[in-house]
């Protein structure tokens, strides 16, 4: 049975967390094959919001299994607490939560080398989420980082102490003290607690499942324009957020990947640093804002917006695969009068792409755009795809058009509810 993957075209938070948690009843097993603290996935059912970090987002539904693939950069402290918000409202999670023995631990001095490296690119910050992604995911590479699978080692705190002693060697590097003390009690304790979990080879689990013919959701975080290797680098985040990133994130083959869903916003926001050629700075940005509540799921910082990408999309869906698009968050487009779709570049000397060059030419392209009618109707009452009205059904067409790919699942509200199902 097959693997279907699900991941971001767009430079993050397009609403993964939605539709996985949407199309979860349908598979057996969720996985997280990338990413960490960094992420927020957000799902909102029966008038509740819940924000997921690390936890796969199919942690409400008691038969599914869910799956922190070794591709993930584990922070045990906010694993805990993400555990325990879950055992408030009542989620039961000692049967169907397992971890990876491979995936690697965030530990306190990588939180603090992440703000020191932050602090030491002056005004080129790459606008990290500070959560220590960067330094683990440089740990893992350097073959010099701890795995989950360590804690259950008699000398791991041996380990930890010599993990600390090298960053400290990196900080003063940078004139500066690690100053993590407060916060090692605290780590020790959600180590301890981290142990009384389901850790396993979990590339084993998954696959044993795949031969009893369960199906897996792979659950991607981030979005593909924050690839490591194909995002704006180097702003970008430290791991592979494209679906080649889910068979060495879990140890799953090719051949087992089946459908990619793309997720896409109906517009398109970034976060953090980098470049962004459909930002709008003016008041339309403002109030896309606004209407999409476009602040950090996790850092609750501002997120930049701006008219959708067709250049940037298509892209992401050649590096994916893509066979279907979601697309997200049309709702939040009900009030504007007009629509634009970025449809190609213009280069500084007249010249026309639709190729991305590399960032530095980005940030000096000027967009192309296309205007299409809004349809100035609260789509969030509607629940028919026939009811849609006409001009949204056009820009659906347009957008499937230039990008080749259907479009299966148009978004109207963050509520489970508000999903409908084209075709
Ligand atoms: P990091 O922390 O090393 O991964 O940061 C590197 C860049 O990657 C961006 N990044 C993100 N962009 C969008 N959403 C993310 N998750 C959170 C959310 C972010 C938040 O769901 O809202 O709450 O601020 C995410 N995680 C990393 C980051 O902005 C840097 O540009
Ligand atoms: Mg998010």
């Amino acid at each position: 049975m097959p693997v279907d993957v699900l991941v971001g075209l767009q430079w993050g938070d397009e609403g993964k967390g939605k539709i996985v948690d949407v199309l979860a009843p349908t598979y057996d097993v969720v996985a997280r094959f990338q990413g960490g603290p960094n992420a927020g996935h957000t799902l909102t059912f029966d008038g509740i919001k819940h924000v997921l970090h690390q936890v796969p987002s199919g942690i409400f539904h008691p038969h599914i299994l869910n799956v922190v693939g070794n591709g993930v950069v584990l922070d045990p402290v906010v694993f805990r607490q993400e555990l325990q918000k879950l055992t408030d409202r009542g989620v039961d999670y000692s049967r169907n939560l397992y971890i990876s023995r491979k995936a690697q631990l965030i530990l306190p001095s990588h939180r603090a080398l992440d703000r020191i490296n932050e602090e030491s690119r002056g005004g080129d910050k790459i606008g990290s989420t500070l959560k220590g992604i960067g330094p683990t995911y440089q740990d893992k590479i350097g073959r010099t980082g701890l795995r989950v699978g360590d804690i259950l080692l008699p000398d791991f705190e041996q380990r930890y102490r010599e993990a600390v002693a090298r960053h400290a060697t990196i900080a003063e590097f940078h004139g500066r003290g690690l100053d993590i003390e407060e916060f090692e009690a605290d780590f020790f304790s959600a180590v301890e607690f981290l142990r009384t979990l389901q850790l396993t080879d979990t590339e084993y689990l998954l696959n044993d499942l795949l031969k009893e013919g369960k199906n897996v959701l792979a659950e991607g975080a981030q979005g593909s324009m924050l690839d490591i290797d194909f995002g704006t680098y180097p702003y970008v985040t430290s791991s592979s957020t494209i679906v080649a990133g889910a068979c060495t994130g879990l140890g799953i083959a090719p051949r087992h990947i089946n459908k990619v869903y793309g997720i896409s916003k109906a517009y398109c926001t970034r976060v953090g640093a980098g470049p962004f050629p459909t930002e709008l700075h003016d008041e339309v940005g403002e109030q896309i804002r606004a209407a999409g509540r476009e602040f950090g799921a996790t850092t609750g910082r501002p997120r930049r917006c701006g008219w959708i990408d067709l250049p940037a999309l298509r892209y992401s869906i050649m590096l994916n695969g893509v066979t279907e698009i979601h697309l997200m968050k049309a709702d939040v487009l009900d009030e504007f009068d007009e629509i634009r779709i970025c449809t190609h570049y213009e280069l500084p000397n007249g010249e026309k792409t639709d190729h991305l060059p590399d960032h530095g030419d980005l940030e000096k392209l000027t967009p192309v755009y296309r205007s299409m009618p809004g349809w100035r109707t609260n789509l969030q009452a509607i629940s028919d795809p026939k009811a849609l009205p006409a001009e949204l059904i056009s820009y659906v067409q347009f957008l499937e058009q230039h990008l080749e790919v259907p479009i299966s699942i148009v978004s109207v509200g963050p509520d489970r509810v508000s999903t409908l199902h084209m075709n």
